[in-house]
């Protein structure tokens, strides 16, 4: 027995679109979870979409034979103009998903990050060093910086590039052309085809935007070609040389271009998003602020720290785990239904239907977490045993999940840490926390104030 979806008020052809605030999709879906609960239906110019956000039925999406990812026909769609066949952005079924997977993976391995750990260090430290010159009156953009920081990290770690965020007013045009074509593949979603086609100019405007990030990755590509890789053990150079087990072949040009343009879209926003909403919490939690200082002072003992010291910061991480379970920072992911199926026993789904995964909602399902959902509280995460996995999903799941979650882990536990090790945060405006959406979350215009701090150390 089956029991039907519910689906909000339609509105004849436009059906549920008016229901979906166009600059704040996921806080409309939200306010629509909590109305309609673990799943509903919303019909949508591209068909159904179910909007899943329980315990119960999460359970069930990392089955592989019934769930897949598959490649949004709105935004995503629009982001493979740059981002192509890359890793994000490539149907499973695709032979450069698979290959590029294989290729990749040791890239991203616990082991690995080792690797990356002084390059880390070296932005990290530009950080520091930024806030520790500012005046007392002067305060900190912090979404800003963390995307200077997160961007500039994934460029040296990725491409030994240096973006040099730290040293610019405006950003990068690499970055500029980045953001710009990523609101326009929003922004393209949301107008109707023959709309999409008058507009002459954003159009032309997108074109040289991709043009512009071609060209800086084609030269990337082109000078490590030339001057071979002997000495740099980065991304790109186990992309230029890394063969796939199972096929023995490399990845081609185009298909490097697309993945590093990837890895500087997923891997930047997404990051810069986590430091900001964990600083944000703490500034508003200042008994958890107060735990993540014993815990620094404690294991940062030496000037600069160490990769073993940094694996250490077990509450910053815990931190940043539960900053992840409020506002995951990549707040949604589709799968499809492989074949006919019943979901958790009771919701008759057909095959080719697409779910979108409301991950927000998830986090906060009281079934999962408890009463005190709403509330930022490290401590859920203290023992491994009593985390119900199932209902945590930042990371996205199965074999589509994410691939640099280790990377981003370590990357925003040592920026955490050293933050804390070198400020006082001080919360100068009462900060209300306002959510800006684009294909991640940030909180908008969120500024602190830092103070050094005075160590007895
Ligand atoms: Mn990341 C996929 C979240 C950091 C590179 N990432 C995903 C998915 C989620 C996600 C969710 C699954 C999307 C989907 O199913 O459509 N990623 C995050 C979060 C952070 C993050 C919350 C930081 C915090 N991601 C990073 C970093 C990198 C990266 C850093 C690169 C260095 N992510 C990827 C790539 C994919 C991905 C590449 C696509 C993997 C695949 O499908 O094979």
């Amino acid at each position: 027995m089956s029991i039907a979806i519910p689906q909000p008020k339609s509105y004849g052809p436009l059906g549920n679109v008016p229901h979906i605030n166009p600059d704040t999709p996921v806080m409309s879906f939200m306010k629509l979870a909590e109305e309609y609960g673990e799943i509903f239906r919303m019909k949508l110019p591209f068909g159904t979409l179910h909007v899943v956000s329980g315990y119960e039925l999460a359970k069930e999406l990392s089955d592989s034979s019934r769930f897949g990812k598959v490649v949004d026909k709105t935004i995503l769609d629009n982001v493979r103009a740059f981002a192509g066949d890359g890793l994000f952005t490539s149907e499973t079924d695709d032979m450069n998903w698979k290959k590029a997977h294989n290729i990749l993976l040791p890239s991203f391995s616990r082991t690995a990050m080792r690797g990356y750990f002084d390059m880390m260090l070296d932005l990290a430290t530009q950080l520091i060093q930024k806030w520790s010159r500012l005046n007392p009156d002067e305060c900190v953009e912090v979404p800003e910086d963390m995307t200077r920081l997160a961007m500039d990290t994934i460029g040296l770690c990725g491409f030994n590039y240096r973006f040099n965020s730290f040293y610019r007013e405006q950003p990068h045009p690499f970055v500029t052309s980045m953001v710009r074509a990523l609101n326009e593949a929003m922004n393209q979603a949301q107008r109707l085809g023959i709309q999409d086609k008058l507009m002459i100019k954003t159009r032309r405007q997108f074109m040289q935007d991709i043009e512009v990030m071609f060209s800086l990755v084609d030269k990337i590509i082109a000078e490590r070609k030339a001057h071979g890789h002997q000495e740099t053990d980065d991304l790109l150079a186990h992309m230029l040389q890394g063969k796939d087990p199972d096929t023995g072949e490399a990845l081609d040009d185009a298909n490097i271009r697309f993945q590093i343009i990837t890895f500087l879209v997923a891997g930047h926003e997404t990051t810069s998003g986590l430091l900001s909403f964990a600083l944000y919490f703490l500034l508003n939690n200042r008994d958890k602020l107060q735990k993540g200082y014993e815990e620094v002072d404690r294991v940062l003992t030496d000037p600069v720290p160490t990769y073993a010291q940094v694996k250490n910061l077990k509450y910053i991480r815990m931190i940043l785990d539960e900053s992840l379970r409020l506002w995951p920072t990549a707040p949604a992911f589709n799968l499809q239904v492989k074949e006919d199926t019943l979901l958790a026993g009771k919701y008759a789904m057909k095959k080719g239907d697409r779910l979108l995964v409301l991950i927000p909602q998830l986090h906060r399902d009281v079934t999962a977490w408890g009463d005190d959902a709403e509330e930022f509280r490290p401590e859920r995460f203290e023992d491994p045993s009593r985390i119900p996995h199932d209902a945590y999903k930042p990371f996205g799941i199965g074999q589509r999940a994410c691939i640099g979650q280790q990377f981003a882990l370590q990357e925003a536990t040592l920026v955490l840490g050293l933050i804390l090790k070198h400020f006082e945060l001080i919360d100068h405006t009462h900060y209300q926390l306002k959510l800006m959406e684009s294909l991640t979350l940030k909180p908008e215009g969120f500024t602190m104030q830092v103070r050094v701090r005075n160590k007895q150390a």
